[in-house]
This record gives C-alpha cells, sequence and structure tokens, in this order.
C-alpha cells in the first residue's frame, strides 16, 4: 500500500482486516477522482480477526480524516443548506436510526452559523410536524420541511398529508429509507435491528397519491436539483406537499460543495385568462338577472379579498358565497356577503350566472343545486378537481387561472368596456344593491338575535362567536375547527380582514392542534422583532377534534419553544357530526330516538382538557382551577361553563397571551 506522504502519516499505524481492504477500496474508488497521485494497493493491508464495528468505523474514520484535502461535505449538511437558500426557514423533525447524517449536520449548523441555519422545531407527533408547517405555509407562502422517519414516520403523518393536499398547501416532506447495505459496505450501512424491518417495499408509495410529486436523491450529487424540483411542484400551483427520500448511505455520502442559482429553479408563474374568456365572463355576469360567486380558496391570496370586493362593486347587486372557508375570500361586512356555509347555502338555488372561483364543491347536487339552465364559469387552479374521481359539476366554461390574476383582469375589462359600463347605469342595479343591503340587515339582526349573553347564560357556538368577537383585539387570527359549531362561529365572528380566519378546507380532524402553531411562527416573523405588536392567534377547535391529533404533542411543542397561542376547546360531549350525517342519510331513522351513548358518539366522561393542556406542557401539577392563582406555569387552562366565566377568561387570555406572550388554554362547557 502507497500514500503520498501526508496520508501515510496518518494510516501507517493500521493493521487493517481484509473485509475491511474491501471497504477502503470502495470507498477510495469512489474518491478516486480526488486523489490523483494516491495509489493504493489494498491486497497487502493485513488481515486480523475480532474487529468490532467501532473499531471498523475508526478505521474509517481516520482514512476520511487522512483524505481531508478533499474538501468533501456531508450532502445532507448541503441538502439542509439548499432548503435554506430555497427560503425553507424551518424544519419540524420526528427523529430516527434513519437520520445520523442529518441529526451531525443539525449539529455542525448549530455551532458553526447558528445565525443563519434553520431553526429546528423537535415534535413528539408526525402530524403535530405536518400541521404546523400547513399552518406557516398557509401565512406566509412558503413551504417548510418536515423531516419523518421512514415508513412508520410517513404512515404517522396521517391525515396531516391529506389536509396538506386537499388544502392546497405547500409542504416539503423528507423521509429517510432503510439502508441499502447490510453488512457494513459503505458508511451509514445497516448497524440495528429495525433496519431490516423498516423497509417498505415502495416507501413513496404511501404517500404518493396526496403529492405534487415525490422522488429520491439516489446520490448527492443531484441532492439539490431533487429538492429544487420537489419545490417547484409545491409552490406551483395547485400548491401541495411534495416527498422525498433517500437512504442512509446517500445521506451520509461526501460531496465537493456546489450550489444552484436558486433564480433559475423558480416554480410556475402566475396564469392568466384568455381573452375570450374574460369578455364572456364578464358580460355573462354584467348582464344576469341573479349573479352569484362562489369561493372557496381565493383568500389564500391575501390580495385577492380586494379585488373581489372591486368587481362585486362594480356589478351591483352579485353575491359572494364562501364555501370553503378556508381562508376569508370576501369580507362579512360587505352586504353581498352571504356568509360561509360548508357547500350548503340556499343562494345557489335561484342564480343564474355562476363564478365559481378557487372552490372545490360550490353546491351539494343532492341538496342546493343551481337551476338547469344556469350559466356556469369556473376560475380555479385545478379546475377539473384531478384528483378526485367523482366530481361532475357542471360548467360552461373552465380555466385553469389564478383568481388575483383573472379578477384583476375581469375587473379591468369591466371598467374599460363601454357597452358594459353603459348597461351598469341602468336603474335596476341601484335597486338591486338597495335590495341587497335590506336583506344584509334583517340577516345581521337574525345573527344578533340567536346570542344569549346574560351572565348566567349557558355557553352555545353564537354566544361564544359573539364574545371571541367582542373580547379579542380586532387584529386576532382565527385558527378554526370548530365542525358543527363553525357555521354558527363564522356568524358571529364575521371575519372581514384578510389573513384573519384560516380554516383546515379539507377533512382531516386534529389539524389546527400543530397549525395554529405554525400560524402564530409564521405571523412572529412577519412582525419581526422590531414590528407591530404582535397579533393574537386564537384557535377553536372542537373537542373530537382536539383529541383526534396528538393535542398533547403540540401543547408541549408550543411550551417548549414558547409559542403563545390561546386554544379554545368546545366540549359538547364528543362528536356530533356523525349525527348528522347519520340524519342525512336515514332521517327519522334509528338514529333519530338514539342518544349519543348508543350511537357511540359519546366521549362522557369527558377528559379535562384544561388540566390536560397543563399537564401537556409540563407544568409542576400544581393545577388550580383559579386562572389568577398567579402560578409561573408558562400554559394555564381553564374550564368555563357560562357566559361570565367565558367573558372572565377572555379577559385574562388578552393579557396573557397577547401580551405576556403565555400559553391558555379555556375548555367551554357547551
Ligand atoms: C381523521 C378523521 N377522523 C374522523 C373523521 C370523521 N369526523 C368528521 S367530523 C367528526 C367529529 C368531530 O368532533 P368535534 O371536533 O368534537 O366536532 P363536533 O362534531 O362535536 O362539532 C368526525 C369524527 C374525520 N373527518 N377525520
Ligand atoms: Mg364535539
Amino acid at each position: 500500500m502507497q500514500f503520498g506522504p501526508t496520508e501515510d502519516r496518518c494510516l501507517s499505524p493500521l493493521l487493517l482486516p481484509s473485509n475491511i481492504a474491501e471497504l477502503l477500496r470502495l470507498i477510495l474508488l469512489q474518491h478516486r477522482k480526488y486523489l490523483g497521485q494516491l495509489i493504493i494497493d489494498v491486497r497487502e493491508l493485513s488481515s486480523r480477526d475480532g474487529l468490532t464495528f467501532k473499531q471498523l468505523h475508526n478505521c474509517v474514520c481516520r482514512l476520511r480524516r487522512a483524505l481531508g484535502g478533499m474538501s468533501s461535505t456531508f450532502h445532507i449538511d448541503r441538502q439542509l443548506d439548499s432548503l435554506l437558500k430555497a427560503g425553507v426557514t424551518t424544519c419540524f423533525v420526528n427523529l430516527g436510526s434513519d437520520h445520523p447524517s442529518l441529526i451531525e449536520a443539525i449539529i455542525k449548523g448549530k455551532r458553526e452559523r447558528p445565525d443563519s441555519w434553520p431553526r429546528i422545531i423537535t415534535c413528539p407527533s408526525e402530524i403535530t410536524a405536518i400541521s404546523m408547517a400547513d399552518g406557516f405555509a398557509r401565512v406566509s407562502g412558503r413551504p417548510q420541511a418536515v423531516l419523518v422517519h421512514v415508513d412508520v414516520g410517513t404512515q404517522a403523518l396521517g391525515h396531516g398529508i391529506h389536509n396538506a393536499s386537499i388544502g392546497r398547501v405547500p409542504v416539503f416532506i423528507f423521509a429517510g429509507l432503510c439502508p441499502y447495505t447490510e453488512s457494513g459496505e459503505l458508511l451509514g450501512s445497516r448497524t440495528e435491528y429495525q433496519h431490516w424491518l423498516q423497509e417498505a417495499p415502495d416507501q413513496k408509495a404511501i404517500v404518493r397519491q396526496y403529492c405534487r410529486y415525490t422522488g429520491e436523491i439516489r446520490t448527492g450529487l443531484n441532492a439539490k436539483q431533487t429538492i429544487g424540483r420537489a419545490l417547484q411542484f409545491a409552490n406551483s400551483t395547485p400548491r401541495g406537499p411534495v416527498y422525498v427520500a433517500s437512504a442512509r448511505e446517500t445521506l451520509a455520502e461526501e460531496i465537493q460543495p456546489y450550489s444552484l442559482d436558486q433564480k433559475q429553479w423558480v416554480p410556475i408563474g402566475p396564469s392568466a385568462l384568455p381573452d375570450d374568456a374574460i369578455q364572456s365572463i364578464s358580460t355573462a355576469l354584467v348582464e344576469a338577472e341573479r349573479p352569484l360567486i362562489i369561493t372557496g380558496y381565493s383568500g389564500r391570496d391575501r390580495r385577492t379579498p380586494e379585488v373581489l370586493v372591486e368587481l362585486v362593486n362594480l356589478v351591483p347587486g352579485i353575491r359572494v358565497h364562501d364555501t370553503g372557508g378556508s381562508d376569508m375570500c370576501f369580507p362579512f361586512s360587505h352586504p353581498a356577503s352571504e356568509g360561509f356555509r360548508l357547500g350548503f347555502d340556499e343562494c345557489t338555488r335561484d342564480a343564474d350566472v355562476i363564478l365559481v372561483l378557487d372552490c372545490d364543491v360550490p353546491w351539494i347536487p343532492a341538496r342546493n343545486p343551481p337551476p338547469k339552465n344556469a350559466k356556469i364559469y369556473q376560475v380555479d387552479s385545478d379546475p377539473l378537481n384531478q384528483q378526485m374521481p367523482v366530481s361532475f359539476f357542471p360548467a360552461n366554461g373552465r380555466w385553469k387561472a389564478e383568481s388575483y390574476t383573472s379578477l384583476k383582469q375581469l375587473v379591468a375589462y369591466i371598467k374599460s368596456d363601454s357597452s358594459l359600463l353603459h348597461a351598469l347605469r341602468d336603474s335596476k342595479y341601484a335597486a338591486r344593491k338597495a335590495a341587497q343591503l335590506e336583506a344584509y340587515k334583517a340577516r345581521l339582526g337574525k345573527i344578533a338575535a340567536r346570542c344569549r349573553l346574560g351572565d348566567q347564560e349557558a355557553l352555545d357556538e353564537h354566544n361564544v362567536g359573539h364574545l371571541l368577537k367582542a373580547s379579542l383585539p380586532s387584529s386576532t387570527t382565527f385558527v378554526l375547527e370548530s365542525i358543527t359549531a363553525a357555521h354558527g362561529l363564522s356568524d358571529q365572528i364575521r371575519p372581514d380582514r384578510p389573513g384573519s380566519w384560516i380554516n383546515c378546507g379539507s377533512t382531516g380532524i386534529g389539524w389546527s392542534n400543530g397549525a395554529a402553531l405554525g400560524v402564530k411562527m409564521a405571523l412572529q416573523d412577519l412582525e419581526g422583532p422590531d414590528g407591530p405588536k404582535p397579533s393574537l392567534v386564537c384557535h377553536v377547535v372542537g373537542d373530537g377534534s382536539f383529541m383526534d391529533a396528538a393535542p398533547s404533542s403540540a401543547i408541549w411543542v408550543a411550551s417548549k419553544y414558547q409559542i403563545p397561542v390561546l386554544t379554545i376547546v368546545l366540549n359538547n360531549g364528543g362528536w356530533k357530526a356523525p349525527r348528522n350525517s347519520a340524519e342525512l342519510v336515514y332521517p327519522g331513522g334509528l338514529n333519530a330516538s338514539a342518544g349519543d351513548e348508543e350511537m357511540n358518539l359519546s366521549f362522557r366522561p369527558t377528559p379535562n382538557y384544561a388540566a390536560l393542556a397543563e399537564a401537556a406542557a409540563g407544568s409542576e401539577g400544581n393545577w388550580v382551577s383559579d386562572m389568577r392563582d398567579g402560578t409561573e406555569s408558562w400554559m394555564k387552562g381553564v374550564r368555563v361553563t357560562t357566559v361570565k366565566e367565558f367573558k372572565e377568561a377572555l379577559e385574562h387570555a388578552t393579557s396573557r397571551v397577547a401580551e405576556e406572550g403565555k400559553g391558555m388554554l379555556i375548555e367551554v362547557q357547551l
């Protein structure tokens, strides 16, 4: 064996067995192009039995050090670097035996460049990790990274991946793959029992049908390109989750540092309506007798509600109905607002022209279909609902275009078309506007009448919504997962400000436990240390939803990383939604006379959610029911049953959460 002068010094004391020799030969072959003058005859290496893996590993490490002149670097290190350059600032991690190189890289990054290294958030449950990344992206528009452990961690993402996919949220997910070498052939090779047990035949298939892209990094040499491509898919409409996997040997591979020009790795730019579509939609809306716009996700782009208002103001009488409740798409305070109903509202029944704007389910065909002769136009980033096998909504015209760009086009066209402007001067438009205002006032009156606000009144979604609106600052951001209480809460909270109302928009319950934290983190980033006063995040969640997705994991994360959120748990004794579903299919069936217990919908006796929050956050166990007890635990849990108690709790919450930056959970017993 011959080495150059430096290497020789490092390796000469070693005696190596032949199997190590083979391993070294492979490593050196891998790096031959960097070594130049290095000449090796591995067959000359001596053999010695009984060398432990650790000793073997030490040999390899010494050899690596001997090759230090290569200035190589763990590719995983570059991978995190690549994410950073692509705008990923936070990694939500649930680590395992596939991640040693990642852990090394995390330590290295934290030590060497603590100020420019991604925040790494430890998430005891994967559903917390993906939901936090989901909530973060709904505010920032940027995907964050979720790192999970092989097949089991991928499966534990559970319904979080459905939520990101249906809810059109970009999330970058990375999972390790089992090592593909068994006997120490490469660094990263199998070292533990589970490495034989965690190799699913096709790990990516677990999530493929929910992802915009699934890929594998097979060599560190193009890791950045694979990540760049995945992020392009995540960020191109319809946005959604992407999944990249890589085996341990690949993650341990050493490569020459390289970088990509991020400016050349951009997603697809916004798409606009063609001229004929602009003309058809504009003309149809102006000429309609009962025009209706139905939306679901358009408010995700915070600029869109304002343009939608502009369009509606141009054509008096248009009504706007929000079906998804995913974002604040149109301000509730505008008389054209029909409010939020999950696909079921009577306003669809008499419309003669409908513009469906970024919406998956504009109506329920069996319950509130529009008239057969209604003219329907659809503008959506995914007009065919590509991942939904059955979705037969009719439309006279469909375009794959962005709602913000399209609305701007429609507004500009109407403003510049003299015949449309002339038509709009007809007195019927002013009359429609006046009638709309009257109908709106009558509706507000009905909504107000539903509240019972006496001190000793019991709580329901109406007075809870009313008190939230009345007591919390107007800058509050609501993150809601309130299921059967959602409509009532929306009527009372009446969201107006873009971004102030964030609802899942998909269906896997428990999303909000992590999402509310992600929302808060993203808002804090936007606000910055010298920015405006931090806005309060109020998380309102049904008891069933809360329990479904590792609440203790989310609360622990909130407490560890000091992410202050006000959580309101609506304790109505369990699930109400399945009762409604049963009644829709079997009105007057057995369900009509059955109690919750008989239907297996009851959580009674219910958990003590207030105590659960304190326990999960790690307080000392001195839980005291008086919320003003002055204890110093970061998380405070209280239970309320009357209007008076809830009012007092909210008063306390405003200073505790918004000003002191501490956590609080109010369990509302309905
Ligand atoms: C992961 C998941 N499991 C089950 C369901 C079915 N599901 C929809 S709503 C609901 C009840 C939610 O309970 P809660 O949050 O208490 O709301 P409530 O029905 O009481 O208003 C259930 C079980 C679902 N959508 N997602
Ligand atoms: Mg419930």
